[in-house]
């Protein structure tokens, strides 16, 4: 990263609201750049305006954006959001619209901004940026948004409405330092979470280290210690397996009782490909002995919790067979992409079915034990208790349990009287699902939901439920997951759980418009195995290309 941008990302992580918009300004005018300290978000695409994020954080997106000659952006707000932008290289034309009487939008003026000026707008400010310079000469312009824009209204000359709303893809900040973040359910559609949406976990700051310097070492009780690098662990033959991953604590904000820990939503959920060398390979080459019950596993990241000042790495341990079984993993990609940074690059532990916290990111070493392993992160952190035999027992977390996302409609959504298209997810750990059932009056009735995708072990299923409403008012949608093998979501949140495995049935309030028609069909298979095939292609892509393509007829 570089120098300059540094100390404009360090006062913006610290941000803790919206700033003034004439700070941000005033900040953004600041920073001296040449091309170099902003070469590597320099990337144009020949058919429409390009996106490149520099960082997300919590309070802000920081964006530069990369103009061929001839392009423009939609005519749009930012709802919600205040923006301020510095021209880079070229010249950017700054488009002023508002409404004019008949409701449709007029063009109040333009002004020609030079490299090195700043523009800001916020809110409901009408505007486009054009790259109307002459001859073939690029745009590069650098774009402050905060609070993070998520979408922006796109208006056209031609009439008065408002047209479509533009998502702008990026996770969802519920932490800045370290990064913990969510998967954007609204915008899933298909079966794999891009790596970029998918949620991010963090209990210390993403520790240095790269493929180049990475080492493992494989210790304790085994015949053969070894030390494996990056080009050993890929000369071992590699596998893959589709798998989902929660976060333990995925949900806690909804409950009732305010349980400590990160204050997640529903996102802390995604579904890749994992690809890499078993687990067993390398504990085979090492020559596990025979008295060895679980095996301990230490990433380079290092710090302090509240309750324990001293620093620690994370660590976590395996039963042995789990360890064995071929499809845990030393992960190094994901969706068929080396691992990024944030998800625990260059290598990590991959357990699939269990709660994300067995899979050990930024791994640097496996040691084999002959006792069971008591640790920060699994003895005092990520357990529940079990009544046993009268008694209370502490538990530590393995297997996900069976649960249910509705995805859309979204909580308080407006939908009309007719056919309604629910949409969402389903997982059940280190099974497949069986079913998932949907009622709409509270949980009387309960009819199946179709399974767009077919049930796999580890495997989300997405799922989608064609609901008649034939009269308008309040509705409280129900959805429940059943395992492949019976097991079904509980009706309330186990008070034993505490924080932890919160997968019962939340109930999701929609509205019915008496002046709404919906006339929803069935998902798009065809589209649905294409997003299935394509998404290692998905994952090439440059990073945030977002879908802009009705920019023309916006310009005046
Ligand atoms: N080294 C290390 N590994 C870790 C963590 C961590 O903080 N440090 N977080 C764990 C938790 S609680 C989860 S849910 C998953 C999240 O993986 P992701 O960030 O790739 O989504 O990583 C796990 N592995
Ligand atoms: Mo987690």
């Amino acid at each position: 990263m570089s120098g300059k941008l540094d100390s404009l990302l360090t006062y913006l992580d610290g941000l803790n609201g919206r700033p003034m918009l004439d700070h941000l300004a005033a900040r953004l005018q600041q920073v001296q750049l040449s091309r170099e300290d902003y070469a590597e978000w320099v990337h144009f695409n020949e058919q429409h305006y390009q996106r490149n994020l520099v960082r997300a954080g919590k309070w802000y997106h920081l964006w530069v954006m990369c103009w061929r000659n001839g392009q423009r952006s939609p005519i749009h707000d930012h709802k919600g959001s205040a923006c301020a932008v510095r021209v880079l290289e070229g010249v950017a034309t700054v488009t002023h619209f508002a409404r004019a009487g008949n409701g449709h939008i007029k063009a109040l003026g333009s002004e020609d901004l030079g490299p090195g000026s700043l523009a800001t707008s916020s809110d409901d400010d009408l505007h486009q940026i054009s790259n109307l310079q002459p001859g073939q000469a690029d745009l590069i312009t650098l774009h402050i948004y905060t609070p993070p824009l998520l979408r922006m209204g796109t208006y056209s000359i031609f009439d008065s409405g408002r047209g479509e709303d533009v998502w702008v893809e990026s996770r969802k900040f519920v932490t800045n330092f370290p990064e913990n973040s969510e998967t954007p359910l609204g915008l899933l559609h298909g079966w794999v979470t891009p790596n970029r949406l998918f949620f991010v976990r963090n209990h210390f700051p993403i520790p240095p280290g790269d493929r180049h310097s990475w080492k493992l070492e494989v210790g304790g009780l085994v015949e053969r210690p070894l030390t494996l690098t990056w080009d050993d662990l890929c000369q071992l033959p590699q596998r893959s397996v589709f798998a989902t991953v929660e976060c333990a604590g995925n949900g806690r904000s909804f409950l009732r009782e305010r349980q400590p820990g990160v204050q997640w939503g529903a996102g802390a959920i995604g579904h890749a490909e994992w690809t890499g060398v078993p687990l067993a390979t390398v504990l085979e080459q090492a020559g596990v002995k025979p008295d060895v019950v679980e095996l301990l596993f230490e990433g380079s990241d290092r710090g302090t919790e509240t309750d324990h000042p001293e620093p620690m790495h994370f660590v976590r341990s395996l039963p042995l067979a789990k360890a064995l079984d071929r499809d845990t993993l030393l992960v190094t990609r994901m969706n068929g992409e080396l691992l990024t940074p944030e998800h625990g690059a260059p290598v990590r532990l991959f357990v699939p079915g269990w709660y994300g916290v067995a899979s050990v990111k930024w791994l640097r070493r496996i040691e084999a034990i002959n006792t069971a392993y008591h640790g920060y992160y699994q003895s005092k952190k990520y357990t529940i208790q079990r009544r046993v035999d009268g008694q209370i027992k502490t538990v530590i977390l393995g297997p996900m349990a069976v649960k249910a996302e509705l995805v859309r409609p979204e909580e308080n959504a407006s939908l009309g009287v007719g056919t309604n298209r629910l949409f969402g997810v389903a997982w059940a750990g280190e099974e497949a699902v069986g079913r998932v059932e949907v009622s709409a009056d509270g949980g009387e009735t309960w009819s199946n939901a179709d399974l767009l995708t077919a049930p796999a072990k580890y495997c989300w299923s997405l799922w989608e439920y064609l609901w008649e409403v034939a009269s308008p008012g309040e509705y409280t949608l129900l959805v429940r997951a059943v395992s492949a093998s019976g097991k079904r979501q509980p009706d309330e949140h186990d008070p034993l759980n505490g924080g932890y495995m919160i997968h019962h049935v939340r109930p999701r309030r929609v509205f019915v418009a008496a002046n709404q028609r919906a006339t929803a069909t069935s998902a798009d298979l065809a589209s649905l195995l294409w997003d299935m095939n394509a998404y290692a292609e998905e994952n090439m892509r440059q990073p945030l290309d977002i879908e802009m393509e009705f920019i023309g007829g916006g310009g005046i």
